[in-house]
């Protein structure tokens, strides 16, 4: 039905759409879906050549979500929660973008969706009040709505090593994974990166790899997933209760997800109850470790009692106390980085085949011809895994060319760190949406409460404004400044800041270091969204094109 009204809502020439959205991980998808029932014709382009964005792209051994895949899945459709069937506590990266492309064919998305096209660059012409976006090829497409659905961790950052287009061997990055299966039996291997998609992928390589060579420079907190088969019984449990759980997530919890809500801080308790407490949260497993108590990201004392906990732990598993000490995080408090959740991870530094290299003091010299040299010596690989990460949150928006009112660009704008109004929105940018964008809750969050909750908001707002024969929407400086003030106020009432995260985007050289995610809770935030919006879009300047033109001769 809502196809329908879609094709026949389109204009007749192929290059103006209602609306055009720039990616098709979960955001865009479920953009797409919303809008066609607005009865908007829509073009999603994907630079991918299919749909699903993060578990389009990050194939590598061991990929799989960190939040319970009960959880990490959308809400939107009843029928849809009920049919699907997730294997496991967590889902393995094939499983997601199964359900992705599930999701796809369910909802008949694909005959709008361009792939293998890049977005190369977007400029609002006042005149007319449209979008002209530039395609990769040159080709021109008008917008009279622009969203960007890029995502936060679709730009994988691979550093500038010397040398290294001299590698002989084969490389790879977690996040840009082939497609084909990668075997590395009997090979020799270099892991460069101990974060989260290290932290998975490390265990899995080191059993194919004869030779494993992980090179940290700085150790990262992790927790067991005690991941298992999903029981009938468990899942049945969910999806019975899936109304009110869901809302819980949405409106209660502070990350968009289903866990605990202890009301004690960590010191209220005795040193023997909070051992207890931390061991339970331990055997729990996954990032719900992180809310055993209700300040551990808040109180630097308590805090330390939390990473000690950890620290022993790691000692308890690795059995050389050498490698044990390195693989112990020291230089930021747990949780101001994001958790890192693992299957044997720490295990596995006790097999003979695998080798830690600490280069936080000595760095990676340059990469050889036949492998990687730290401090004179050369580890002799034939495959380099780049673990590295990514240029989040701003990374894959700074690679298009958008210009706003007066030519000026947004990485212009944000070239002292990203600006928004409530991360929906920047000024000077109208009718240009961003789906999780900073200042929102965003990868703080469930990921796909956060895309939901905003593609919810943006498709009820631009109902509005057709209603009210509006056609443009930006935010007023004003209204912005005050949120971004607001953003970083809260952030600095928690340790977050103390890290060199990617939140803060310190894993980027020269990259501004603002804590770029609100920390607020998805319940405060979405509730504040929706007092904007019952106030006629409090914080933004709504007109029609006439009024625009006229406002702008004056
Ligand atoms: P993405 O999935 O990143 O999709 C964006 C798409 O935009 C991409 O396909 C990209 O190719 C496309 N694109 C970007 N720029 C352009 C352009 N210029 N032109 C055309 N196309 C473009 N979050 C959680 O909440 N829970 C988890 O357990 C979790 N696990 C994760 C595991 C990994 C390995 C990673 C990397 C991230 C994980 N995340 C998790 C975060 C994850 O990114 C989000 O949950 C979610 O998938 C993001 O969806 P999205 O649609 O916003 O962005
Ligand atoms: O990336 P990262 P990631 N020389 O930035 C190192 C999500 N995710 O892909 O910390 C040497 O965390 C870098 O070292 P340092 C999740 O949100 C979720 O692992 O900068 N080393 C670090 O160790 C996650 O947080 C899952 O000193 C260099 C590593 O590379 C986010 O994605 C799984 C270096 C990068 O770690 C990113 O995770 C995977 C250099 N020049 C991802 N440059 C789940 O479990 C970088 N490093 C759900």
């Amino acid at each position: 039905m809502a196809e329908q009204s879609a094709a026949s809502a389109r204009v007749s020439s192929d290059e103006m759409y209602d609306v055009v959205v720039v990616g098709a991980g979960f955001a865009g998808m479920y953009l797409l879906h919303r809008l066609r029932g607005l009865g908007l014709s829509v073009r999603v382009y994907e630079q991918g050549s299919g749909v699903g964005g993060t578990w389009y792209w990050n194939r590598y051994p061991g990929a799989r979500c960190d939040v319970e895949s009960m959880q990490y899945s959308y809400s939107f459709d009843e029928q849809l929660q009920q049919e699907w069937n997730w294997s496991e506590r967590y889902a393995p990266q094939p499983e997601i973008l199964k359900y992705a492309n599930h999701v796809a064919d369910r909802f008949n998305l694909r005959g709008d969706i361009q792939f293998d096209t890049t977005v190369k660059a977007a400029a609002f012409d006042d005149s007319n009040n449209l979008w002209s976006v530039t395609l990769g090829g040159g080709k021109r497409v008008d917008a009279r709505t622009f969203i960007l659905a890029t995502g936060c961790l679709s730009n994988a950052r691979m550093p500038d090593f010397k040398g290294l287009g001299s590698f002989r061997g084969k490389t790879y990055h977690t996040g840009h994974w082939p497609h084909e299966e990668v075997d590395f039996t009997g090979l020799r291997v270099g892991v460069i990166g101990t974060g989260s998609s290290a932290i998975q992928s490390i265990p899995l390589i080191a059993e194919q790899a004869s030779q494993l060579y992980v090179f940290q420079r700085t150790p990262n907190f992790s927790v067991p997933a005690h991941n298992e088969p999903l029981s009938d019984e468990k899942r049945n449990e969910w999806k019975a209760n899936y109304p009110a759980l869901r809302h819980r997530a949405r409106w209660e919890s502070r990350n968009g997800i289903v866990n605990p809500m202890p009301q004690k801080g960590v010191l209220d308790d005795t040193p023997e109850d909070r051992q207890r407490e931390f061991e339970k949260g331990w055997q729990r497993g996954g990032i719900a470790f992180m809310v055993t108590y209700n300040n551990i990201v808040l109180d630097k004392a308590s805090n330390d009692t939390v990473s000690d906990f950890v620290r022993d732990k790691i000692a308890g598993v690795v059995e050389d106390p050498s490698i044990a000490k390195l693989l112990q995080p020291n230089n930021h408090p747990i949780g101001t980085k994001r958790i890192c959740v693992d299957t044997d991870y720490y295990q596995t530094f006790n097999r003979n085949n695998v080798e830690l290299v600490d280069i936080r003091a000595l760095q990676i010299e340059e990469v050889t011809p036949d492998g990687i040299k730290v401090n004179g010596r050369e580890y002799e690989v034939d495959a380099i895994v780049f673990a590295t990460g990514f240029d989040a949150m701003t990374g894959s928006v700074a690679k298009i060319d958008i210009r706003g009112h007066g030519n000026v660009t947004l990485n212009q704008k944000w070239a002292e760190g990203p600006k928004t109004y409530l991360g929906l929105m920047t000024a000077s940018f109208p009718n240009m949406f961003i789906i999780t964008g900073p200042g929102s809750p965003s990868v703080l969050s469930n990921m796909i409460v956060s895309i939901e909750q905003h593609v919810d908001w943006i498709t009820d707002c631009l109902a509005y404004m057709r209603k009210s024969g509006l056609d443009r929407i930006e935010p007023l400086k004003d209204a912005e400044d005050k949120w971004v003030a607001h953003v970083n106020e809260v952030a600095s009432g928690t340790l977050y800041p103390q890290a060199n995260s990617w939140y803060m985007g310190a894993n980027i050289p020269g990259k501004p270091q603002i804590f770029m995610p609100y920390i607020g809770g998805v319940g405060v935030y979405r509730q504040i969204c929706v007092d904007v919006a019952a106030k006629g879009y409090e914080g933004f300047a709504l007109s029609s094109r006439q009024t625009a033109a006229s406002v702008a001769a004056e």
